[in-house]
């Protein structure tokens, strides 16, 4: 008997013993499968603990996600505690729906799986309860839901619309791509003239332009918002090209009645020299690929972008030929702006088809951890502006270019 109780003893301890093992198992597997607090992260609890997150910064709209996503943290605080008024920016259709997942993925976890910050999609019809529910569930930040007003997803009455569609006609004839789409000009004008008015824009400062089938190639261990208002910088791109110049025969001619009209706007310090190599006679089409975007939002709210806008949209390019959001946003850039507040991001790694920019220097690769092909990269080919951009701006360029030059 007396040897029964002790192995029955021995068995109870035992067990107990494996409970405690399995305990300390379960803890130390669950921090080492983390990827490790970031600065901000541990910034946001230390806020946290000591009550400082800031909710009001929950929008009314909330109620909009549906319960099925996951309830949205509020910890988008930067490593020395300020929380950065931005916002990731989405102008989608619902059936735009997978495409997209696969970039907001990327985008969340090369960086805002650790900033949370929110993300504002837009469309011309109402979304879909499937967009919201599977957009909102792998969106680590808040999501918000904005549907565009008609007025500016239409004709306006000063548009000639037999003259519109004739010009449609022609660009069909010489196949110019998406020359005959009118929702592809409205997506344009849109996104130049409207989408940072939207009243869901209001309380941010910056934003991040995201697309569908976009990939982001390297980790951004960083809070790029802050580093943008830290450095001054007001707009920044990836990949730079020139235009196809068949969409804007009259975008320059147009610009240049603009700035004589209007002289004030241009500023001292401006890229003009980027965009034209005769000192503004002609435009040399160079831009910024604005399907990535991460800029101040006051540069678009500015008296002197709002005037180049009505003056563009009243002369009707956006319809009569089929200028791009791409031109008039780097136009305006090139010209409104210090050069200075104007940032190529050489270490995030980004494509849209079909164009790659991949960090050409290993050691960036390296660090940031970037999946993609140097040899791909399109910023030091002959048909990139980005170059360009380097050599007046005497700006250094990632180690090894030349190697991935034409
Ligand atoms: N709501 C809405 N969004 C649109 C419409 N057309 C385009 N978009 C969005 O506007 C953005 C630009 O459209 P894209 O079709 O990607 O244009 P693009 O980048 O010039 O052309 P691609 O090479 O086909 O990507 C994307 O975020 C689209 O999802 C539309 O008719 N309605
Ligand atoms: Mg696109």
């Amino acid at each position: 008997m007396a040897t029964n109780r002790s192995t029955a003893r021995l068995v109870r301890f035992a067990i107990f013993a494996l409970g405690l093992l399995a305990c300390g198992y379960i803890l130390s597997t669950g921090s080492s499968f983390s990827t490790g607090p970031s600065t901000a992260q541990t910034a946001a609890n230390v806020d946290k603990a000591a009550g400082n997150v800031d909710k009001a910064a929950v929008p009314a709209n909330e109620a909009s996600v549906p319960a099925a996503a996951k309830p949205k943290t509020n910890e988008n605080v930067a490593s020395n505690g300020e929380r950065m008024k931005a916002t990731f920016v989405t102008l989608a259709r619902n059936s735009d729906l997978n495409s997209l997942l696969g970039s907001i993925r990327q985008v969340e976890d090369r960086f805002n799986s650790k900033f949370h910050y929110d993300w504002v999609f837009l469309n011309d019809q109402p979304f879909s309860d499937e967009f919201k529910a599977a957009t909102s569930a792998i969106v680590s930040g808040t999501t918000k839901y904005g549907l565009i007003p008609e007025e500016q997803w239409s004709f306006p009455d000063w548009i000639d619309k037999e003259k519109a569609a004739l010009a449609r006609e022609q660009m069909k004839e010489q196949k110019v791509i998406y020359g005959d789409s009118i929702p592809y000009r409205h997506m344009c004008r849109y996104e130049s003239g409207f989408f940072w008015r939207h009243p869901l824009m209001d309380e941010y400062e910056y934003y991040w332009r995201v697309e569908p089938d976009i990939k982001i190639y390297c980790d951004i261990d960083y809070d790029i918002f802050k580093w943008m208002k830290d450095n001054n910088k007001k707009y920044s791109f990836t990949i730079t090209l020139p235009e196809y110049k068949a969409t804007i025969p009259t975008l320059w001619d147009t610009t240049k009645q603009f700035i004589k009209e209007n002289p004030q706007f241009l500023n001292d310090n401006n890229l003009m020299e980027w965009i034209s190599d005769d000192k503004g006679e002609t435009y040399n089409g160079c831009h910024f690929w604005s399907n990535f975007e991460i800029a101040s939002l006051d540069v678009w709210r500015s008296e002197a972008y709002r005037k180049y806008f009505d003056h563009l949209d009243k002369a009707g390019g956006f319809f009569y030929e089929r200028w791009g959001d791409a031109p008039v946003h780097s136009i305006a850039a090139a010209l409104f702006l210090p050069r200075d507040t104007v940032h190529f991001f050489n270490d995030v790694g980004y494509y849209h088809v079909p164009f790659h920019n991949c960090p050409v220097d290993p050691e960036v690769r390296l660090a940031k951890k970037c999946v993609c092909n140097p040899q791909e990269d399109f910023s030091w080919k002959g048909y990139s502006c980005t170059a360009k951009f380097h050599t007046i701006n005497n700006v250094p360029r990632l180690k090894g270019w030349e190697n991935f030059a034409d």
